[in-house]
């Protein structure tokens, strides 16, 4: 064997090590959550492919390098210069042919997994997904029912159809892998089909302003029985007294999204003890509040701004709710001392 070739074989056994150490070191860093949909598999396969050519590219660069170094070094007392190389079509040639058959052939690949995560499965249920400023809404046409908590029937496809109230935001369950942006003025689709049963959290994954990072909400996916059990109990919710149903809408309307019910700062102030306390408006002056105040501020945000916050609240809950609701708000507010 000649002495190039010699060099080569050892590089080559290196790189191939270096290679395998480097993946196995990638993946125990940088391990991802549990899978827990059926569109989770075809995600995981590009991931893990990816993660193996980004070890072996590291890995030969790396290996050629410090192997270049160590066994090339100019030795003591050696002041010749190196070997003038001017250089090399074919391994030109070589380094732009392989490396452009690997990104197209993961473009195929990226294309054919796009496909499988978007294709229409067979008796898909629709739930439609209201992502605002700071917080989600979940509807399900079907059964009637508004919930915050996403909540899904194992094994069964399951079609989002999402909408923005405000700006931008995205829907993103990372066990579930697949994620989706949420447009104002567009209805975007997502598809899922939960495989496990457990507690998940959605989380928003677009910049979307203030308290974007606690745009969160709980997901739960059920047993198929469990999940019919849920139905039943949100459907058969009788008249409720109106504190419990302040409670539901400001729940439900995101008012939550904004101000805290304990104390805690939030974009807006906080509804802990709000009834009869006495409010610094940002003109300096001070009102008690009262209903009449309350009420005004839900149908009228910007009219008296309180000292310290920005006038940011959205102004058309007037359209939205009914009088009825608003005062269902106004007697949660102050059951909350
Ligand atoms: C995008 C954030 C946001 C959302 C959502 C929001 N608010 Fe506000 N709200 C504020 C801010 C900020 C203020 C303080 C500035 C002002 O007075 O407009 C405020 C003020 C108030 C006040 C007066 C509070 C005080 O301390 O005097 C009431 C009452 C109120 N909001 C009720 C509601 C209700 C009810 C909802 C849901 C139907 C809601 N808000 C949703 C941001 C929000
Ligand atoms: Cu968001």
């Amino acid at each position: 064997m000649n002495k190039n070739m010699r060099h080569f074989a050892i590089v080559a056994v290196l790189v191939l090590i270096g290679a395998v150490i480097m993946n196995k070191l990638l993946i125990s860093v940088l391990p991802l959550p549990t899978p827990s949909s059926a569109q989770a598999e075809s995600v995981d396969s590009l991931f893990r492919l990816h993660m193996a050519l980004i070890s072996l590219f590291f890995s030969l660069i790396v290996v050629f390098v410090v192997y270049a170094i160590v066994i090339f070094r100019a030795r003591k007392g050696d002041e010749s210069d190196g070997e003038y190389i001017h250089g090399n079509t074919t391994l030109e040639i070589v380094w732009t042919v392989i490396p452009l058959a690997i990104v197209i052939y993961l473009g195929f690949l990226g294309t054919k997994a796009l496909g499988e995560v978007t294709q229409a499965q067979p008796n898909e249920k629709v739930i439609q997904v209201t992502g605002f400023q700071w917080d989600w809404r979940f509807e399900y046409p079907e059964e009637g029912i508004t919930s915050t908590t996403l909540v899904l029937p194992k094994g069964q496809p399951i079609r989002l159809e999402m909408q923005s109230e405000d700006v931008i935001h995205s829907f993103f369950i990372p066990e579930f892998r697949v994620k989706q942006d949420l447009v104002p003025g567009h209805v975007t689709t997502l598809r899922i089909t939960p495989t496990r049963t457990g507690g998940f959290v959605l989380r928003c994954a677009e910049l979307c302003g203030l308290s974007h990072a606690y745009m969160l909400a709980d997901v739960q996916v059920l047993e198929p029985a469990e999940y019919d059990a849920w139905v039943a109990e949100q459907t058969s919710q009788t008249e409720l007294p109106p504190a419990e149903l302040g409670a539901k809408i400001a729940e439900t309307q995101g008012c939550q999204g904004c101000h805290s019910l304990d104390g805690s700062p939030s974009a807006g102030p906080t509804w802990k003890g709000l009834f009869g306390r006495e409010e610094t408006l940002a003109d300096g002056s001070t009102v008690v509040v009262d209903e009449d105040y309350l009420r005004e501020s839900i149908l009228d945000p910007h009219a008296k701004i309180v000292e310290g916050f920005q006038p940011i609240m959205p102004t058309d809950y007037g359209e939205k709710l009914s009088d009825e609701e608003i005062t269902a708000i106004i007697e949660f507010i102050k059951t909350l001392e």
